[in-house]
């Protein structure tokens, strides 16, 4: 009798059909109100369980006895309690590398977007006010040859610093738990106090993980630290930044502006004040939402439940056995 893993995310026909060869498979396409009681109740009988973009929380691993491994469709881990997984002897499993260069091209895109105000005036050609040669009032800022500050150099700060180095002759200071001597020799990345880094960045990049530690870090103190002419880009997780202090800070002019793929929130509301403020690009948090790399993650997931359901190691596994 094939093991039975519970799918609460829709994945493509081939990743189905990999799941299919060799479990029994109850799919949930996302989960809500309404079928969130299906859900657990599925969830009595699962071994293996393999989805994204929803919290699993201890009431749910509460209602899953069998449960031996989690597959996460994403490098996040903050919808988990991995301590918690621990504890209960379940393995999770992310899919780190298959998304680093398509979110790195999500985190150059706002910076880009946002220095030289892409959606403002394509929406203003858009809406017919384009009716002769621009002036300074069109105006954006240069990205090449300034100083872009990575917060956060791991495997996607490291692809920013390479676009930035290589592709854009900025210079790239960063900040992270430990030095990253690969990217200083490669992009000439100098490791930097997050004060510094705030203080002489143009354009300072959130790459790190959503931890205890991250959450909140960069708050009032930190933005009044940035200089006016600074753009921030946040392609991590929303509530790393206090929004409530950005938007205080973008009102008061404290900032050029800021480029968001991720909201403290999400989806971000309509009511958003950072949706009336033209020097605010705001992204449905598409950061590794490509056809190939969704596909590749999705792949990349699958192989990794199969894996650990077959009791093999996976280069994966974000809580490895001790
Ligand atoms: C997606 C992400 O939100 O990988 C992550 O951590 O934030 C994004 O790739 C995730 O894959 C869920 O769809």
């Amino acid at each position: 009798m094939q093991p039975t893993i519970v799918l609460y995310k829709k994945v493509p026909e081939d990743v189905l059909a990999m799941l299919q060869a060799r479990f029994s498979v109850v799919q949930f396409d996302g989960v809500n109100g309404d079928n969130r009681a299906a859900f657990v109740a599925a969830l009595a009988n699962a071994e293996g369980l393999i989805g994204a973009s929803l919290k699993i929380d201890a009431g749910i691993l509460d209602a899953a006895p069998h449960l031996k491994a989690i597959s996460t469709i994403s490098v996040g881990t903050d919808q988990f309690d991995v301590d918690d997984l621990t504890r209960r002897e379940i393995v999770l499993l992310n899919t780190p590398d298959v998304l680093t260069q398509t979110t790195a091209d999500t985190g150059f895109a706002l910076i880009l977007a946002t220095a030289r105000r892409v959606v403002e005036l394509a929406d203003y050609v858009r809406a017919g006010q384009w009716t002769g040669s621009i002036g300074e009032a069109c105006f954006g800022t240069d990205v090449q040859g300034k100083t872009l500050g990575i917060i956060g150099m791991g495997r996607i700060g490291g692809a920013i610093a390479r676009r930035a180095a290589c592709g854009f002759g900025m210079r790239v200071l960063y900040t992270n738990r430990t030095p990253n001597v690969a990217a200083e020799q490669a992009y000439g990345a100098q490791f930097t106090a997050l004060d510094a880094l705030l203080r002489t960045s143009d354009f300072v990049c959130i790459t790190v993980p959503l931890t205890p530690q991250t959450e909140g870090m960069i708050g009032a103190r930190e933005l009044a630290k940035m200089p006016p002419r600074a753009i921030l880009v946040n392609i991590s997780r929303g509530t790393i930044i206090d929004e409530s202090a950005l938007i205080t800070a973008l009102e008061n002019g404290q900032l050029r502006g800021a480029g968001l793929d991720v909201f403290e929130r999400e989806p971000l509301s309509p009511d958003s004040p950072l949706l009336r403020m033209k020097n605010v690009v705001a992204l449905p948090h598409i950061g590794s939402a490509t056809h190939e790399t969704r596909h590749a993650m999705a792949v990349c997931a699958a192989q990794n439940l199969i894996d650990a359901m077959e009791g093999e190691s996976s280069g994966n596994m974000v809580n490895p056995k001790r």
